[in-house]
């Protein structure tokens, strides 16, 4: 197994591991020209300002490029259920909170049921690229079980990235494995560099036979993630940071997170919400442990963005979640469904779907070109946002009450930025729309001036207009940032012809596991 194990080895020579760690240091923005900011990693179409090598690595990526996981979907297999240490934000009845939204269970499988269920998806779905294994325990907590997987997949299905997502307690030790199986992207979860903080989060750990707790604990889990980050960062392997952000506890501690972890070649740093609710039954949840509102979260995120390139479009998704970014189609594979598939795993048809989306990428991004250039010579400070119902593809392709989330951007003068997304409850329930829910989505998205949506009804329509919130339908199946940018330029001119007066918006809530699975 060793010998098949480093066959075509990903581990690139010293001077070139050297080169591509200064184009990642050098590099910001993720070739974000054309003023869609530098927060999300990869956001322009093109290659911009990256390196052939990282462009390579990323463009297809749904979690790597923001502009990616418009158009591209990534799988888990739940195929690591151990867990070597406790995180007071997780309760293991449920998946892992790193990577997962607790409160679904995930379906455990073997490593030959994940590969023929990789495969199964791969020919249902071309679009997907990317093959992670993130839970629901540590995936290098089980690594006989993380590996095999890599390896009957890197044999059948040699175009799907691997993925990897771990708490960083065993890393170090696995960090030439992983280069050999070439996985290309891995995820630390680091919510600390603080032990004295660290001990807030974790009661414990277990490492070589031994529970430490306390401070102790949280000393040897902070060395081994940052020594894991090094040696990962030293092979040319593109690492993302993951921290939860837990209000009181490491909220501003996470800026000192985020610099030690871009001074060790961490390439993209992604700050998501608490998920914690008294029925997780987690520690946190049951100390009544709050999670951030919107605006902490995305003043937290910008106050990092000048140190390194921001994940913003993370769904904290389960371990066995199927689909682009958002949606979850993991109930159409389910192990008796997907053992009773006829698998056709063909090269050519996912090569043609994925050219026919590279040319979507293109058209989408010199219609925002355009549309931007009418914005030049604008002198304003003006910054707000706006929610936009959206199916995929970067396009306005929604019904209000269908939308089980809102993607929402920041739009400026220097153009349309991606900065979050809203998760909300179904308001069309069977073609009646429910009020309560109604309420719950004008709370998540109270701090946008504007939702675009392809349709909305007459009542909701009207509340949304109560609340201060445009519903803008006039752009439906046209391309948001586009849309977006046309929509802001009529906003100016409204408020410099004194039309309208600009105001700033209120906070709005993260909602918590708003979308359930059918499954
Ligand atoms: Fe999965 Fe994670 Fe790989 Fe993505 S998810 S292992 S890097 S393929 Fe992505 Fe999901 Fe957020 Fe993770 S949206 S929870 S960041
Ligand atoms: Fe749970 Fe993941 Fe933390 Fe382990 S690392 S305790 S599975 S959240």
């Amino acid at each position: 197994m060793q010998a098949s194990l480093h066959e075509g080895t990903a581990v690139p020579s010293a001077a070139k591991v050297g080169e591509v760690m200064q184009a990642i240091a050098d590099h910001k923005g993720c070739g974000t020209s054309g003023g869609s900011g530098k927060a999300s990693c990869g956001s322009a179409a093109g290659q911009g300002d990256l390196p052939t090598e990282i462009w390579e690595k990323v463009k297809n990526h749904p979690c790597y490029s923001e502009e990616a996981h418009h158009h591209y979907a990534r799988m888990h297999v739940a195929v690591a259920p151990a867990c070597n240490i406790q995180c007071n934000y997780c309760n293991r009845k449920y998946d892992c909170a790193n990577e997962s939204r607790p409160g679904v269970v995930s379906e455990k499988l073997t490593p030959e049921q994940a590969a023929k269920k990789v495969l199964a998806v791969a020919s249902t779905i071309p679009q997907m690229t990317v093959l992670g294994i993130a839970g629901p325990g540590d995936p290098l907590a089980n690594p006989e079980k993380t590996f095999k997987t890599f390896e009957l997949i890197n044999k059948t299905a040699p175009d799907i990235k691997l993925c990897l997502s771990t708490n960083g307690l065993a890393l170090p030790d696995h960090v030439d494995t992983i280069a050999g199986f070439n996985v290309d992207h891995v995820t630390i979860t680091i919510n600390m560099v603080d032990p004295e903080i660290g001990a807030k989060i974790y009661p414990w750990v277990f490492w070589k036979h031994k529970r430490y707790t306390g401070v102790e604990a949280a000393k040897l889990l902070t060395d081994r993630q940052l020594q894991g980050l090094e040696m990962l960062t030293e092979r040319g392997i593109l690492c993302k940071v993951n921290s939860v952000m837990i209000p009181g506890v490491n909220d501003k501690h996470l800026v000192e997170v985020n610099k030690a972890v871009k001074s060790r070649g961490a390439f993209l740093h992604n700050i998501m919400p608490l998920i914690s609710a008294p029925e997780h039954g987690t520690v946190f949840g049951l100390t009544g442990q709050r999670g951030p509102t919107a605006q902490e979260l995305k003043a937290l995120q910008d106050s990092c963005e000048g140190e390194m390139n921001m994940m913003r479009h993370c769904r904290q998704c389960r371990a066995d979640a199927v689909g682009l970014l958002g949606e979850d189609r993991s109930a159409e594979f389910t192990t008796d469904k997907i053992m009773a598939m006829e698998v056709n795993y063909d090269l050519d048809t996912r090569k043609a779907y994925q050219a026919k989306v590279e040319e979507e990428r293109v058209a989408k991004v010199a219609a925002k070109q355009e549309e931007l250039s009418t914005l030049a010579g604008e002198m304003s400070d003006i910054k707000l946002l706006v929610a936009v119902a959206t199916k995929g593809s970067g396009l306005i392709n929604e019904h209000f009450g269908h939308a089980k989330e809102f993607q929402v951007y920041e739009l400026s003068t220097s153009g349309a930025k991606f900065v979050g997304h809203r998760r909300v409850d179904l308001y069309c329930q069977g073609g009646f729309g429910d009020e309560e829910s109604l309420e719950t989505v004008i709370r998540a998205i109270n701090d946008c001036h504007a939702v675009f949506v392809a349709k909305i009804g007459g009542c909701p329509k009207a509340d949304l207009l109560t609340a201060g919130i445009e519903p803008v339908d006039q752009f439906a199946h046209e391309f948001i940032e586009k849309s977006a940018i046309a929509w802001f330029k009529s906003y100016l001119d409204k408020v410099n012809s004194g039309e309208i007066e600009h105001v700033e918006r209120g906070d709005a809530e993260i909602r918590q596991g708003a979308l359930i699975s059918a499954a």
